[in-house]
Formats: C-alpha cells, structure tokens, sequence
C-alpha cells in the first residue's frame, strides 16, 4: 500500500489525534487565526476531511492583540468515557485550559482554566479515573527545561498535586510536546526535541510509574530528519518534496491493532526555506522485541511512503482543490479562516460576499477584513470573481498571498487617475514594493489570480471571462518562515477589502492544485 505525506498539507502543524471505534479525530495548532484549532475526522488516518473548529467563540478564544504567531499553540485531543477533551494553551491571553464536547459535530464547552506553567499540554487518564496534566515546565533545581505533570480536577482545571518535573528528555533543546500513553502496564512518555526547525525531532522513554523515573529509549530519537540534508537536485521542480523538521508526535492504534505516529514537518522550496507551513504527516510504527516503538522501519519520512504487506492498492487521497460559489454559500465553509477575531459586521453574504474594509489594514496586526485558506502546495491556481468600484485610491480590495502583517503580496483593486487600476503590493519586513498601475475596465466583474510554484508567484487580472494580464511577480522566498523571524505558520491565500468605506462583493474563489 502507498500514500502520500504530508496527509494534510499546508499549515497544519502540532498534529495531535484520538480514536473513537473505527472514527479518528485530529486537531491542529491555529496561533492568531479564527475560529481556532481546526478539527478533522478519518477513517483511515490517510484521507482527511475537515468537521470544523474546536474554538469557534470569542468566549474561547480571545486573539486581540495576538503578535503573528500568538493564539494558540499546540492542542492535544482527547476521548474519555463518552466526552472530547481539547486542551491548549492561549498564550496571548490566559495560558492553558481545556474545553470539552459530549458531540463532535456540535459546540465545545466554554474554557476551564488550568493554572500550570509552560505550553504544550496533554491529558492523560489512569486506571483509577485520575486525570494528569503534562506540559512544557521550567526545573528549579536544575534550572533546565523540562516535562512537568500534575493531577488535575476535571471539573475546575484545579491542581490537586503540585506540577514535578518528570523528564528532561535526552538533552535536545525544547523538551516539549508530550503525550503520556499507558501501552502493556508501562507509561510511555513521548516528547518533542531539538526545537520546531532543522533539528526538530521525537522522543520516547518509559517506566513503571507515571511519576517516573523515566528510563529513555535506547534508540531515540525514534523519529528525526536532522541528519538528511537533500542535495540542490532534491530542489528540483519534477523531483518529489523533500520533508525536514519532522516531530511534535501522538500515537494511535487502530481497530485492527496497528500502531501510528501523526506527526509534523515541513516541505522546503529550497535549501533553508520553507513558506506553506508545518504540515501533518504520518508513518506507521512497529515495536521491537524490548517494547520500544519503531517508527516506519527505521527509514526516512517520504513523500511517497510505501507500507509492507501485499495490499498494493494506492489510498486514495484528497488533492485539496475546492471552488466555492459565495452566489449560492451562505455559510462560510470551514476552510476558511478570519485573522484575529473578526469584525461581524465586515463580512455578509448577500448576493456574494461582501467583504466591507474596518478600520485596520493588512499591514496592522489588528482584524482587517481578510479570509483565508491555507495554501496546499506549491503549485496552484487560484481566482477570485469580485464585483468592486474603489470610491477613492484609499479604498482597496483584492486578494493575498499572506504570512504575516509584514509578509504578504496583495493584488489589489483601486483608483488611480480617477481610473479603476490593478496593481501588486508586496510587503517584505520593513519594505514595501508596489507594481506599475494596469488600467482596468470601469464596470463590470474582476478575475483576480494566483499562479504560484515552488520558487514564485505572479498575479493575473483582468474582466471575468476576458484575457487576464500579468499585473507582477513576486518570489516565495520572502514569504518564508525563516524570513519572518520564525512564525509557526504558514502562507495564506485570501481575499481583503481596506481603506475605510471600501465594498467589495466577492462572487467565487476558486483554488485547483496540480
Ligand atoms: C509548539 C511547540 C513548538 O507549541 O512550537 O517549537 C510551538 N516548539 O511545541 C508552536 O507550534
């Protein structure tokens, strides 16, 4: 059998996954976009289909003043007795809390509080009903980072024992990310090292005891691509993606007794540089004759991963292409994402969308009208039909390739001269480039388009239905995590109104990945 990772590509990272029956659920970090923490169902762990999002209320999820990767960080999803746990950490306001669902199509609880130091959090019930906190914890004594855990109340997010550190892990930087697991008697602690980067890696040890101590696994890192470095000619368009920075792991079983690792990575454009995100991968894992989880055999994580057994048939996988009709939609599909918490009154559906511009620009990391999807892969094609007359060269609309309020090429619709114009801003850290003006016809329905591979972007506009020009060209590179000074994020493609009194009635979006 093969399949192919990423199995949610794009900017899907801090992957974390539960299995109820034949059902696996699987959340995502979501930092300073909303509605938070994405959530997917599979019945294969390969082929993914978004339900929704865990955090879909201001209530939960505050995000005023989040910096570009603030919000929230890395949630775990849990299943206990009947109920959905999902526990994070807002770390723009709040800290940890978990909020929990009897029905995983419908509304999540409003946040219990949990008053423990650090990110990372993860539930884990023993035996005796007992419930444990683990999360990133600072060691005093030894004044390292470390994991800490501490027996908490499910009703009030209460300590009801203080937080102790139980593992340093095997001296990579950032012990963090960890899930405690009780597999055959023994409590498995499996961990992040070696920071989200190049190094990034996962780690596992074991005891008797979930206090510890916690002997480590004599093969760890169990799961790492620090140590392959792909040569230019992996770069290369045709060739297969190359994959870097995997880690931050959960383990599952599945209903016939196979074990998993979900996990994130990230696919480079080039050498050191990457823009769609981490993304969520899997591999399957094994145990060896001591008990220890081997991840897919020892070897490498491919975009191409061939499994044993003679099933030789290809899962069928989702290719991500999608095309929306806002004419018909009167319900935002939950691909799309608002940045911060969204202005109601900027956004409704009428005879399209009709995305009116607040006070705040792309440029502030405030809440402009925007709406995004992640960007899947490299290549793609993406189109926007938007009906727009700029009232004056202050009012803008159009659509983005966004990474941050310093980081995004906007394709924008105004006036200049009194004429209706095209023109591509783009905006790299503390520089801002800005196309000559193309002239467009004064009335009458906008294509606006994004053709993009692994190495640029260009930009179309033109009537809809008519021949689009080419309005500018922009590289990915300096949309790269590695350029922003290191988001957890990734690239965004999405459509914006700004400039105050700015309306805009976007007709359909379209995305078609090759
Ligand atoms: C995540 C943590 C991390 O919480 O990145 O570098 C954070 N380490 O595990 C955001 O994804």
């Amino acid at each position: 059998m093969r399949y192919q990772n990423p199995v949610i590509p794009g900017f899907y990272p801090d992957p974390s996954v539960c299995r109820v029956g034949e059902d696996y659920y699987l959340v995502n970090s979501s930092f300073e976009f909303f509605p938070g923490v994405p959530l997917y169902h599979s019945r294969d762990l390969i082929n993914w289909e978004q339900i929704g999002h865990v955090l879909t209320r201001k209530s939960q999820l505050p995000l005023e003043g989040a910096p570009n990767s603030g919000g929230i960080f890395a949630p775990t999803i849990r299943y206990h007795q009947g109920r959905f746990y999902m526990v994070t950490t807002n770390v723009t306001g709040g800290g940890h809390f978990f909020v929990w669902t009897d029905d995983i199509y419908g509304e999540w609880s409003d946040p219990v509080w949990v008053k423990q130091m650090g990110i990372d959090p993860s539930l884990f019930w023993d035996d005796d009903g007992k419930v444990y906190f683990q999360s990133t914890f600072f060691d005093e004594k030894t004044q390292r980072q470390c994991i800490g855990q501490s027996e908490i109340s499910l009703e009030t997010g209460e300590l009801l024992t203080e937080t102790r550190s139980i593992w340093f892990g095997t001296g990579g930087k950032c012990p963090e990310g960890p899930h405690l697991y009780k597999i055959k008697g023994m409590y498995y602690l499996m961990i992040a090292e070696g920071g989200t980067e190049y190094g990034h890696m996962e780690t596992i040890a074991r005891s008797h005891s979930l206090w510890g101590p916690f002997e480590s696994c004599p093969h760890n890192p169990i799961l790492t691509q620090r140590d392959y470095t792909p040569t230019i000619q992996d770069y290369r368009d045709r060739t297969p993606d190359v994959i870097q920075g995997v880690g931050h792991a959960d383990l599952i079983d599945d209903p016939e007794g196979n074990w998993w690792l979900v996990f994130h990575g990230f696919r480079p454009s080039q050498s050191m540089l990457h823009h769609i995100g981490r993304e969520t991968m899997v591999a399957p894992v094994t145990w060896d004759s001591e008990g220890w989880p081997v991840v897919n055999e020892d070897k490498p994580i491919t975009p191409w991963m061939e499994l044993p057994g003679d099933n030789k048939k290809e899962l069928p996988q989702n290719i991500f292409s999608f095309s929306e009709d806002f004419t018909e939609e009167k319900i935002l599909p939950v691909r799309w994402a608002y940045l911060r918490n969204p202005v109601k009154e900027n956004y409704a559906f009428s005879s399209g969308l009709i995305l009116t511009a607040g006070k705040a620009s792309l440029e502030d990391p405030g809440a402009p009208t925007f709406l995004g999807v992640r960007q899947r892969q490299f290549r793609c094609e993406a189109e926007a039909v938007v009906e727009f007359s700029p009232g004056s060269e202050l009012q803008e609309a159009g659509i983005t390739v966004f990474h941050t309020a310093e980081h995004h090429y906007d394709l924008i619709v105004t006036r200049r001269s009194g004429k209706r114009i095209a023109l591509l801003r783009r905006r790299v850290c503390d520089l801002l480039v800005e196309s000559a003006p193309v002239e467009l016809p004064e009335n009458g329905r906008l294509a606006l388009q994004i053709r993009s591979d692994r190495l640029h972007y260009e930009f179309f506009a033109g009537p809809e239905g008519g021949d689009l020009v080419s309005i500018g060209k922009g590289r990915t590179q300096p949309l790269s995590t590695e350029l922003t000074a290191g988001t957890f994020t990734g690239c965004f493609l999405g459509m914006f109104a700004q400039g105050e009194g700015a309306k805009s009635n976007f007709l359909s979006f379209r995305c078609e990945y090759k």
